[in-house]
């Protein structure tokens, strides 16, 4: 029989309900759940592949000491003396954990209550540092707490959204669609994008504000200036100060030459903002990653709490969490500022006399940046890295690489065998992943979830709050740690955020402190706070609480005197700017298919096939300047490290604007970890380093020759000596190796044998080379199928388009018509050539979508999705389906 599951999608703070399902034959099918609040049964493309990525291959499956297997017995005391002895010499702050926003709730609870209650250090930071702690920091400035005040609902009350340093089409697809149906409805509703660049969610608004970087302080500042002369204004305290504050950014027409967009443009953005009361502002990594990340948080907030835009319906201010569980680690107080339960240090006491722990943290820890720097200088002496990758994803990633080579104890609790951090580590701790954990999470809208395990933990695999509490007891804490399951954590989780509560604290899980562990197991999604006067109705059933969609609907907030405070800001430039030696800004940040560093989406041939390949966009008269062909390679370099990625030109970038996704890593390429570019400068109220601004050059990569593989199994590329680029894809059922070199080979011939795993014996082997115009072409047949084919040129572009060769890898052999163009790399048949890969769903083409929309006449995404399925099934490709309507002159 087969069974089904409800849980929660493990990739972004959207946090969709996932209904998955084990076949008979043990198959995975996930689907969304309809009875989700946050989703109602939408997926996006990566939640729809979600079954791609739960196959054990390179997963770490026992623990590793010192690169040899090991038992469990032997890894955690390894762990636990390590620490312990480093403790006993050097006292608790020479120890830290890193943890991550893609720990359960439960997981996280524990791994703060080891660091903070029981070794008494706040040595405890999280990758939220990289991500939400300007906003957290923003939130505690204005409102006394860390508190997103509203819910997705606003999103489609709201009669304007403004979305800032958001590119929500692709990183909070469902939210993005939720807005464009809404928009869809009531076509009176407007969109506001503000980005330097053009991208997926900007094609779809009404308005896009292409800011220079880093200019979203000013921006705002003279939206407040100009809402304040419009008659705007606010008893609330900090209103006059911030008021003049934003006077002093000038007028309409300074404020755009300050922010290098058109005056009349932003005059519109100001009054669509001035007229509409039901105004949703959400921001993301464009605001919070930058040295300036947390004053750009309070402009905006400013500006709704000037207007009193906020706690209402479609009104607020509204911070959207990147990880499924960013919100739940900022509730356990996963930041290395915070203590637990929206505590902060002046309430020590209170969480020691609530935890009975030996020790409590009285002053703050050290956050991300500053703790590999310590770890680099020797004063942290080890780190257990829990569930982040921080070797691809810190700033001045290279220097994080030294600082834990470097490092006298590393431990890594993580669910793949390879990554660029777990490669240095000394102890290895296999952790079960999503599909195998048990526990809750928090989504951006305050929505707890469960996560509910569908699968059996494999090999000798252990859930994150398991490993924790059983060093914690190796340690000798075992009074704290005796845990029977994740209800168990929970339950005392909730307790804490209750515990001395007399409302000075809006989180608050008092309501479910006292669940039985069937009602954990069966809790339906439901939203903070949960008080006691809101008990649950029953096991299974939606809680009946009152309205908290909104919070500070009432104008109290939990500070001193239960107001909220604008916070008056100044502009500042980036921390570094450009110059001549670095002319241009280096952006970072994410694509549609991919998350993170790579460790599950790479697992997924369709969601790879969407951009499987690292690329520096660049606009094209800054390609110009500097010598870059579109399609070739370049060299992007900063003043802290290097890269090589594919050129992209497109005017969708500013000019003197690189963008670079963040996801590529040691793994997956030979050398595209834009982390080691990063500049490692913080804001310095958060710590959230600024990873959308660094000066940057960019030079031609010095390539010989260009080329590609495809081949039925993997090849070992990346170690070959004569290439010097590789980027390896999986592919449905073959990989791909794009790769490039500095030198010639002498013998194409004999070098495609080799690489081909050919060398030397007997195979069908077709090949033509053209040595004047540096092009060599083969396929290795076996029995009329197609085990690899080699392709290269001098030039890039005279490369063929992979999809189609792609396409032949079926395992049956290849039909006659196909093998005759099999070496000139397009079919005969035309129509055959499908192009890359658009819709990851139903596996339709650039080119097939352009030829319907030129042949059938198409003119809308409508139309194009009724043709060809494509954006019919998660819609997070109709943003490009529509550039390519634009393309096409059918928009
Ligand atoms: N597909 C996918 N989705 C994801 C993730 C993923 O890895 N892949 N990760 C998740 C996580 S953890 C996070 S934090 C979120 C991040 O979600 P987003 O914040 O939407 O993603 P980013 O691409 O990092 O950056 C957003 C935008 O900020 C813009 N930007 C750069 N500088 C500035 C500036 O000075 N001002 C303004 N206004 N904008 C600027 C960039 O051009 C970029 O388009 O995504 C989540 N969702
Ligand atoms: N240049 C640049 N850098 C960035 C950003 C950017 O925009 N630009 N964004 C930053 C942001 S917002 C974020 S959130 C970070 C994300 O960066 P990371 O957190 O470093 O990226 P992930 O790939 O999500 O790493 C998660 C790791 O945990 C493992 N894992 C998954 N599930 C589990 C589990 O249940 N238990 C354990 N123990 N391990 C697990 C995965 O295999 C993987 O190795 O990157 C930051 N870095
Ligand atoms: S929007 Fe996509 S990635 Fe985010 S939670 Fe939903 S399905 Fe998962
Ligand atoms: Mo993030």
């Amino acid at each position: 029989m087969p069974t089904t599951t409800r849980t929660t999608c493990p990739y972004c703070g959207v946090g969709c309900g996932v209904t998955a399902t084990v076949g008979d034959d043990a198959a995975v099918a996930v689907s969304g759940d309809v009875a989700h609040p946050s989703n109602l049964g939408s997926l996006c493309s990566k939640g729809t592949a979600l079954a791609d990525t739960v196959g054990l291959a390179d997963r770490l499956l026992h623990p590793v000491v010192n690169g040899r297997r090991a038992s469990w017995g032997d890894a955690l005391d390894t762990v636990a003396s390590r620490f312990t002895d480093i403790i006993a010499e050097h006292g608790p702050d020479a120890v830290a954990f890193y943890v991550s926003g893609q720990l359960l709730t439960e997981d996280y609870y524990v791994a703060n209550k080891l660091m903070k209650g029981y070794i008494g250090s706040a040595n405890i930071d999280t990758n939220s540092r990289l991500c939400m702690s300007s906003a957290v920091a923003g939130h505690v400035r204005a409102f006394g707490e860390d508190v997103v005040p509203g819910c997705y609902d606003d999103l489609e009350a709201a009669d304007l959204v403004v979305l800032v340093g958001s590119n929500t089409a692709w990183c909070h697809p469902v939210v993005y669609q939720r807005i464009v149906a809404a928009q869809e409805n009531d076509p009176s509703k407007r969109l506001v994008v503000i980005d330097p660049r053009r991208t997926a969610t900007a094609e779809g608004a009404d308005l896009h504000l292409a800011l220079a970087p880093g200019t979203d302080v000013a921006l705002f500042n003279g939206l407040l200036a100009w809402l304040a002369a419009q008659g705007f204004d606010s008893p609330r305290p900090g209103s006059a100060d911030a008021v003049e504050a934003a006077h002093a950014g000038g007028d309409i027409a300074a404020v755009a030459a300050a922010c290098g967009v058109d005056a009349d443009v932003l005059t519109m953005f100001f009054q669509w903002f001035g007229d509409t009361d039901r105004t949703v502002t959400v921001f993301s990594q464009g605001v919070n990653q930058s040295s300036a990340g947390t004053d750009k948080v309070n402009a905006i907030i400013n500006c709704h709490l000037l207007t009193d835009r906020i706690g209402k319906p479609g009104a607020c201010p509204f911070s959207i969490t990147g990880q499924p569980n960013a919100m739940g680690g900022r509730e356990v107080g996963g930041l290395s500022n915070t203590l637990a339960a929206h505590m902060g240090f002046d309430e020590a006491d209170t969480v020691q006399r609530f935890w009975d722990s030996p020790a409590i943290a009285r002053k703050p820890g050290l956050k991300a940046v500053e703790l590999f720097e310590a770890i680099e200088s020797g004063r942290v002496k080890a780190v257990w890295i829990m569930a982040t990758n921080p070797l691809v994803s810190l700033p001045d990633a290279d220097r994080a690489r030294r600082a834990l080579e470097q490092c006298e104890f590393v431990a890594v609790s993580d669910c793949m065998r390879h990554t660029d951090t777990v490669n240095v580590a000394h102890v290895l701790l296999p952790a079960a992943a999503w599909a195998e954990k048990d526990g809750t999470v928090t989504n951006s809208e305050r929505v707890i979830s469960r996560q509910r395990n569908f699968l059996p933990i494999p090999g000798q695999a252990k859930p994150d709050w398991w490993i924790i509490s059983d060093v914690a007891r190796r340690m000798g804490f075992g009074a704290g740690f005796d845990y029977l399951g994740p209800a168990d954590i929970f339950r005392e989780h909730a307790e804490l955020t209750a515990f001395e509560n007399d409302g000075g604290r809006v989180l608050n899980l008092a309501g479910l402190a006292d669940l039985s562990d069937d009602e954990y197991d069966a809790l339906t999604p439901l939203r903070w706070p949960v008080g006691h006067q809101q008990p649950l109705r029953a096991v299974g059933a939606m809680p009946v609480i009152e309205d908290n969609r909104r919070l500070f609907g009432d104008g109290v907030y939990p500070t001193d005197d239960g107001q909220a405070r604008l916070v008056a800001v100044t502009p500042r430039g980036p921390a570094n700017d450009i110059s001549a030696q670095w002319p241009l800004v280096l952006n970072t940040g994410r694509v549609r298919d991919h998350w993170h560093t790579m460790t599950r989406t790479s697992k997924s041939a369709r969601l790879s096939a969407h951009i499987p390949e690292p690329f520096v966009e660049v606009h094209p008269l800054d390609a110009e300047q500097h010598a870059l062909v579109n399609g070739a390679l370049a060299r992007v370099a900063t003043a802290w490290g290097a890269l090589t990625a594919r050129v992209t030109v497109t005017t969708n970038q500013r000019r003197g604007s690189l963008f670079v996704p963040m996801h590529w890593n040691d793994q997956f390429a030979a050398d595209a970890r834009v982390g080691a570019l990063g500049n490692p400068a913080v804001c310095p109220i958060s710590g959230e380093p600024e990873f959308k601004h660094t000066p940057a050059a960019i030079a031609p990569y010095a390539a010989a020759w260009y080329g590609f593989i495809l081949a039925a199994r993997p090849l070992p590329i990346a170690r070959d000596a004569a290439v010097d680029y590789w980027v390896a894809v999986l592919g449905e059922r073959f990989w791909r190796y794009e790769i490039a070199g500095i030198e010639t080979p002498t013998d194409w011939v004999a070098m495609a044998r080799h690489w081909l795993g050919v060398e030397g014996r007997a195979a069908d082997w077709l090949d033509v080379s053209d040595i004047a115009a540096g092009r060599y072409r083969a396929a290795h047949m076996d029995a009329g199928h197609i085990e690899a084919c080699l392709f290269v040129d001098r030039e890039p572009l005279g490369l063929p388009d992979r999809s189609w060769l792609a396409s032949l890898f079926t395992g049956a052999p290849v039909e006659q018509a196909d093998r005759a163009g099999l070496l000139a790399g397009r079919p005969a048949d035309t129509s055959k050539d499908t192009g890359p890969q658009v819709c990851s769903c139903f596996g339709v083409g650039r080119n097939t979508i352009l030829r319907a929309i030129t042949e059938n006449g198409l003119d809308s995404v409508a139309a194009v999705g009724e043709a060809l399925e494509a954006g019919t099934n998660c819609g997070s490709c109709k943003p490009e389906i529509a550039q390519l309507l634009a393309e096409s002159g059918r928009d």
